[in-house]
C-alpha cells in the first residue's frame, strides 16, 4: 500500500514530509498579504477563494491525478473554519470528491489543549457542524495521544458522537455546558461517526484503527474500487 502527501494549505511555511503536490505553486498566504495589503486571517480566506477559483481548482484536480499512490492524504489549512466552513472550501472539498469517489475528511482534534470539558464540547460541536456542512463522509481522530490524557478526552468525544452528553454538564458546569449540551443533544440524529480514533502522528500510534474507520467509510458507501 502506497501513500502520498498533498499540501493543500496554503498558509503553511516549512512541512515535515515531502509533498507529492504542493497549492504553494499556485497561491501562497505570504503574497496575498503583501500583494493584496491584507492581514494574515484575511488572506487566509482570500487565498482559499483564489484555490476555489475554475482554473485552479482544475490544476489543483490535474495535481491530485499527478500523484502515484493507492491513496492520497491531503494536507488541508489548520483553520477549519476558514475552509470547512466556507463556500470556497466545501468547492475544493467537492472538486475533489467528485473526482476521487471514496474522498473521505479526518478531523483532528488533539490531546493537550481544550481540556476543558466545556471547551472540548466546543471542539466536538464544531466538528460536529463541520461533519454536516461537508459533503463527504468524516472520521474524527484525536492526535498528539503520546501526551497523556487521550483517553478521557476520547470518552468525552465519544459521548458527544452519540449523543450522551447528560452526564457531562456536570463535569463542565454551569449555563453554558448546559447549552452546549442541549445543542448537541439536538443534532445527534445527524450523526453519522460512532468512534473516535486516538493516535499520535510523532510515535506513529493508533493509525490502523484510523485506517480501518475510513475503510468502514468506504464500506459504508458500497464503493470499495
Ligand atoms: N507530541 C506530539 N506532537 C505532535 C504530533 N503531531 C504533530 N505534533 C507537533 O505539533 C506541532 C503543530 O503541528 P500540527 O499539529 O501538525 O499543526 P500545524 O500543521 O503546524 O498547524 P495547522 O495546520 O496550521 O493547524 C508541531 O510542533 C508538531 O511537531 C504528535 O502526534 N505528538
Ligand atoms: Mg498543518
Amino acid at each position: 500500500m502506497r501513500a502520498s502527501a498533498v499540501n493543500l494549505d496554503p498558509g503553511v511555511r516549512r512541512i515535515p514530509y515531502e509533498p507529492a503536490y504542493d497549492v504553494r505553486e499556485m497561491v501562497t498566504v505570504e503574497d496575498v498579504m503583501e500583494r493584496e495589503g491584507l492581514g494574515p486571517n484575511g488572506a487566509i480566506l482570500r487565498a482559499i477563494d483564489i484555490l476555489a477559483e475554475d482554473e485552479n481548482l482544475e490544476r489543483l484536480v490535474r495535481g491530485l491525478e499527478s500523484v502515484d499512490a493507492d491513496f492520497i492524504v491531503v494536507d488541508t489549512p489548520g483553520q477549519a473554519e476558514a475552509f470547512a466552513l466556507r463556500a470556497s472550501g466545501r468547492r475544493i472539498v467537492g472538486a475533489i470528491s467528485a473526482r476521487f469517489s471514496r474522498t473521505t475528511a479526518v478531523f483532528l482534534g488533539e490531546v493537550g489543549s481544550d481540556v476543558l470539558v466545556e471547551d472540548f464540547l466546543t471542539a466536538a460541536l464544531l466538528a460536529k457542524i463541520i461533519e454536516l456542512k461537508l459533503d463527504v463522509g468524516v472520521v474524527p481522530a484525536l492526535n498528539k495521544a503520546d501526551l497523556g490524557g487521550g483517553e478521557r478526552l476520547k470518552e468525552i468525544w465519544t459521548s458527544v458522537l452519540r449523543g450522551e452528553t447528560r452526564d457531562l454538564i456536570l463535569e463542565g458546569g454551569g449555563v453554558a455546558s448546559e447549552a452546549l449540551s442541549e445543542l448537541l443533544e439536538a443534532i445527534k440524529e445527524f450523526r453519522t461517526a460512532q468512534r473516535v480514533a486516538l493516535i499520535s502522528a510523532r510515535e506513529e500510534r493508533g493509525l490502523d484503527e484510523l485506517f480501518d474507520m475510513l475503510v468502514e467509510v468506504w464500506c459504508a458507501c458500497g464503493d470499495m474500487t
